[in-house]
């Protein structure tokens, strides 16, 4: 089948953020603009002739004209073989456990997480390489600085594939296999986890939980493993069918956007554990009836607790979290006496640590948790895990957290989010505040003290490549900590994420509410940065 050669011209605006390429779909649909970028990948790799792809999207609207067009670019450029999610769908933890299983050259996810979908919403696109995790920043620069330059890419006519059905077809010399999108992923997970003792949980008539998968792209993953291979009754899953449009909310599993199942665990008679994912399956929240988990907790419990997993019985070899994320794993490596590193923020730096085997557990603040089974965060893992710990602890999620603090103490954590700020705004307010960092140590705010501030630059241990501004840090004496940094995954204007913490030893402390916890120091983010005066904000959008 003859290559056709596109002539083209080079957009300006394709450089990806902290997870890929992400803009309104409108940007996507323009002629040439997925083309460009796609080739743009391509021609920033080498050694791929031949070799297989894994190709998948989480389901939002253009998920299957953007797959189709990029089977005719990966033909025309050479590649021997694809293997995509029927439908077209495939979460982002499975094209990293697909990637693996099959020892792909690579694999690309078709999504935009959980920014919201449909005609006006966004879209985006990434590349994976072949540990299966996001490309490294060397690779995503050179794929920005080749989309700058671009001037052709290449594709053949060819008529779309069906994806409707598995099976194999051709596109010229290119393979193209159509595989159940959940079969791989559930397999591995069972490998991981005493399916029989959750079985035994769900059997036994006491416990019960809902899912909620956001009528994202978790929901045929959860149906699978929670209804069928675990049993837990039909409707354990809510919302589990994808939507092009996510049914027209934000699949962003939080206490703001996974709201009717906060009020089902706040209400009268809620299951004994919930959870929810996001857009394409890589995050998670989980809550307790009345009792919500922050993520850095999640972290903290799951390693302290591995040893009761099959999957990580013989131990951990270290941890890592992001900068931002709380520093409640840092205690328990610190009591296993294992190493714990920090990231800036964005999973593909967990990937050098996880696969030069520094690592076997790690997370971030935004709901993100994972493992060395796979190169991105899982949210149905991480879900998975909590139910193999309710099975093997026989106690409620509550239970768990609240003896957790008492053996290590509680980190109060919180980010909020101001978002849609003018962006020139936004950065001329980090940039003011980053020109004032020298002068903060010593300088008293109340009762606080502030004792070290710099941006985050981050060495890699394993190839020690540097990432530099990853963030603005205000360390106090009394320990507490406020970081500013501005997002990297939004498409409209700028979000600034303040993220506060506080350590609080004293069991008889750790009752009370995030926000009453860290009042004073939520002031002081707000005083130093001048976050109302600069955006006219007087209260963030978003709290987690
Ligand atoms: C956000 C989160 C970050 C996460 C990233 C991708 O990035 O803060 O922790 O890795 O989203 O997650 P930012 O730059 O907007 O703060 V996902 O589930 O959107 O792929
Ligand atoms: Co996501």
């Amino acid at each position: 089948m003859p290559v056709r050669i596109v002539e083209t011209s080079p957009f300006s605006d394709q450089r990806p953020g902290t997870s890929g390429l992400r803009k309104k779909v409108k940007v996507f649909q323009a002629p040439h603009y997925l083309e460009n970028f796609v080739q743009s990948i391509f021609d920033s790799l080498e050694g791929f002739a031949g070799q297989t792809l894994i190709l998948g999207g989480d389901g939002r609207y253009h998920n299957r004209e953007a797959l189709q067009i990029i089977l005719r670019i990966a033909a025309a450029n050479g590649f021997g073989r694809i293997i995509t999610g029927r439908d077209g769908l495939l979460s982002t933890p499975a094209v990293s456990c697909l990637i693996r299983k099959h020892r792909a050259f690579g694999g690309i996810v078709l999504s935009a997480s959980h920014n919201a979908a449909g005609p006006e919403e966004d879209f985006g696109i990434k590349y994976n390489i072949d540990n299966g995790g996001p490309a490294p920043e060397k690779l995503t620069n050179a794929i920005y600085q080749r989309s700058t330059q671009i001037d052709r890419y290449l594709t053949i006519d060819h008529a779309d594939v069906d994806l409707d059905h598995t099976g194999i077809c051709r596109v010229g010399n290119l393979e193209i296999e159509i595989v159940d999108p959940v079969a791989d992923y559930a397999d591995l997970m069972e490998t991981l986890f005493d399916f029989d003792r959750i079985k035994d949980l769900f059997a036994d008539g006491q416990f019960s939980m809902c899912f909620d998968a956001m009528s994202a792209v978790t929901g045929p993953y959860a149906r699978e493993i929670l209804e069928q291979r675990l049993g837990a009754p039909a409707g354990t899953v809510i919302r589990g069918e994808p939507l092009p449009d996510f049914g027209g909310g934000h699949p962003d599993p939080n206490l703001i956007h996974a709201r009717e199942l906060v009020a089902m665990m706040n209400g009268t008679a809620p299951p004994k554990f919930a959870a929810a994912s996001d857009g394409d399956g890589d995050r998670n929240m989980v809550l307790g009836p009345n009792f919500y988990i922050n993520p850095g907790d999640s972290l903290a419990v799951l390693a302290a607790n591995a040893h009761l997993v099959p999957g990580y019985a013989t131990g951990l070899s270290g941890v890592a979290r992001s900068m931002p994320t709380s520093a409640a794993v840092d205690r328990v490596a610190d009591h296993l006496a294992i190493p714990c590193y920090e990231t800036p923020t964005g999973w593909k730096f967990f990937g050098n640590l996880l696969d030069a085997g520094r690592i076997t557990l790690c997370g971030e603040e935004s709901f993100g948790t994972g493992s060395n089974h796979a190169r991105e965060k899982d949210g149905l893992w991480a879900v998975l895990f909590w139910l193999n710990l309710l099975a093997a602890r026989m106690q409620s999620a509550e239970e768990i957290v609240r003896q957790h603090w008492g053996k290590f103490g509680r980190n109060f954590f919180t980010r909020h989010d101001y978002e849609g700020l003018d962006a020139a705004n936004a950065e001329a307010m980090l940039s003011r505040l980053r020109n004032e960092l020298a002068a903060l140590p010593g300088q008293r705010m109340g009762s606080e003290t502030v004792k070290t501030a710099d941006d985050f630059s981050y060495t890699d241990p394993v190839e020690g490549s540097i990432s530099t501004n990853q963030g603005i840090r205000i360390g106090f004496e009394s320990g507490d900590r406020i970081v500013y940094r501005l997002s990297g995954t939004g498409t409209e204007g700028a979000t600034l994420r303040v993220y506060m913490e506080r350590y609080e030893p004293h069991a008889g402390a750790h009752d009370q509410s995030s926000q009453t916890a860290l009042a004073k120091l939520i002031a002081n983010a707000n005083e130093i940065a001048g976050i109302s005066a600069h955006t006219g904000r007087s209260r963030p959008d978003v709290i987690t």
